[in-house]
């Protein structure tokens, strides 16, 4: 194991999010899947975010989508072990979007300093273990997640105390706990309330709303809008009902991401890095101004 000593550069405040861009090597992801399947298609896509600025290029070879078969393992790790070692080589920064160990280990082997575990070591609890017994200093990012995509809509109610952010506080508290008790320093953990896992799109809304009670947790924030359904719902033709197509609302996301810096989100999980970027710097340059009201 590793000596953790300080704070990680990647969790040193500095009053702005970290943005990470979304780099699904899947067939089947719903924003973009199918695009960057070939590596040499994603290498070239990773290092476009990276040069975008991108602090971090979060490479995923599994499809959440609701309904999406999962991969097995050897045809996770196929997709992406020769991404992630690829950019790491490069001096890019890469997280490792994964519920499994096994991906997991080989992904931090080829160089991720960060584990995205989607289910926050429900799906896999040797993930815990993993990043508790990793040489690198690595950075664990826990999902609020309930279930796997094929089923996870049949998971979506919240009928405890504070409905969806009292269970998604809850039990991202639990997942926190499970974190610590495997051995993964809880000053390496960063948590995530985990849009459209398990949720409608009221959820969503109700959860964003709620950021400062997410915060309560002690640990840093990740938001992923990153185009999902819930926006493209809230942006349906008023006419026929149809949501606006996925292409069509990275504006709306930028808007997301807004809120979300400007009431003190670690890290924003993005496809569009430059336009998020620009929206973190009117933040900066809006608090610079009224640094008491922010
Ligand atoms: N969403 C997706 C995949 N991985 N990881 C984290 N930490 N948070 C998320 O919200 C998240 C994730 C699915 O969205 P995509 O198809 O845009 O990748």
């Amino acid at each position: 194991m590793s000596e953790r000593t300080g704070v990680h550069p990647l969790l040193a405040p500095r009053g702005w999010p970290r943005v990470m861009g979304v780099l699904n090597v899947t067939p089947d992801s719903f924003s973009d899947g199918g695009r960057w399947a070939d590596v040499d298609a994603a290498l070239a896509h990773g290092r476009r975010l990276a040069a975008d600025g991108a602090d971090l290029v979060d490479v995923g070879g599994e499809s959440t989508r609701p309904g999406a078969r999962r991969p097995d393992v050897a045809e996770e790790l196929d997709r992406v072990l020769p991404v992630v070692a690829g950019l790491a080589a490069d001096g890019v920064a890469v997280s490792v979007d994964t519920m499994r160990a096994e991906v997991a280990a080989a992904a931090v082997e080829a160089g991720a300093t960060v584990v995205n575990d989607v289910s926050g070591g429900l799906a896999d609890p040797g993930v815990l273990d993993v990043v508790a017994g990793a040489d690198a200093d690595l950075v664990y990012v826990a999902m609020h997640w309930r279930a796997h995509s094929h089923e996870m809509t049949g998971f979506a109610s919240y009928d405890g105390p504070g409905g969806v952010v009292g269970g998604v506080v809850a039990e991202l508290g639990d997942r926190l706990a499970a974190a610590t008790k495997a051995g993964v320093p809880e000053d390496r953990v960063v948590l995530d309330p985990g849009l459209g896992f398990a949720k409608t799109g009221e959820h969503n809304w109700d959860l964003l709303a709620a950021l400062d009670e997410l915060s309560a947790l002690g640990r840093p924030l990740l938001v992923g809008a990153s185009r999902k359904s819930f926006l493209g719902s809230l942006l349906a033709d008023p006419d026929t009902g149809a949501p606006r197509s996925v292409g069509e609302r990275e504006a709306a996301n930028v808007a997301v991401s807004t809120l979300a810096a400007q009431a003190g989100a670690w890290g924003l999980r993005v496809h569009d890095v430059r336009a998020t970027l620009d929206a973190v710097a009117v933040v900066r340059r809006w608090r610079q101004a009224a640094p008491d009201r922010a």
